[in-house]
């Protein structure tokens, strides 16, 4: 399972958007190109009365001038006929910030500790990933358990993405807000 076929990836079975509401920490990334969230990234997914997930997410960013600001944005998402599938619109609370049209894929997450997200945003000719980005999250702020690192380390490699992930530092830029 490893041609980097975007097609032939495969997701989370029986997702369950419950259990996966709540607090997550960015412990890693993998960029997009473009403008996006630099560090102290946190995502709370929700689930309301109807079953829709939302999401908001925060993290720091550096706008022109080179001022720093927490970016607080907001996710809504569509389902789609794979469960652990969706298509994110999401949008920043202030102008300044780009909004967009993403897939929001979950790849795999033991919902108590680790997941692993996936968006790949323009498909190559040959089928693979061209742009696109990726969040590994874990329920603990200062990073993944240690039983936990090899799932995630094969999972990356699945996903084609090994070797092109950055950690994500929490310093408590965003938490006054
Ligand atoms: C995700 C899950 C929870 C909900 C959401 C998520 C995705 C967030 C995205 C953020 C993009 C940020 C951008 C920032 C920006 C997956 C965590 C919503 C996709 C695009 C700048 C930087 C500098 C500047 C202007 C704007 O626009 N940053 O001068």
């Amino acid at each position: 399972a490893q041609d980097c076929q975007v097609s032939n990836i495969q997701v989370m079975q029986n997702f369950d958007r419950s259990r996966y509401t709540g607090r997550w920490y960015a412990v890693a990334k993998k960029d997009p190109v473009g403008l996006f969230l630099l560090d102290n990234i946190v995502a709370q997914f929700s689930v309301d009365g109807s079953g829709k997930m939302t999401a908001t997410a925060q993290g720091r960013v550096i706008i022109l001038n080179n001022w720093e600001m927490c970016a607080n944005m907001f996710g809504t998402f569509e389902d789609t006929p794979d469960p652990a599938k969706f298509k994110m619109r999401y949008w920043g609370a202030a102008a300044y910030l780009q909004s967009g049209n993403d897939d929001h894929w979950v790849i795999d997450t033991d919902y108590d500790n680790y997941a692993i997200h996936y968006s790949c945003r323009e498909v190559d000719l040959d089928g693979t990933c061209l742009d696109g980005y990726s969040f590994i999250f874990s329920r603990h702020p200062n990073g993944l358990r240690p039983e936990d690192q090899k799932i995630v380390t094969d999972k990356k490699n699945e996903i084609c993405f090994l070797g092109k992930y950055r950690r994500v530092s929490h310093t408590g830029f965003c938490e006054s807000s």
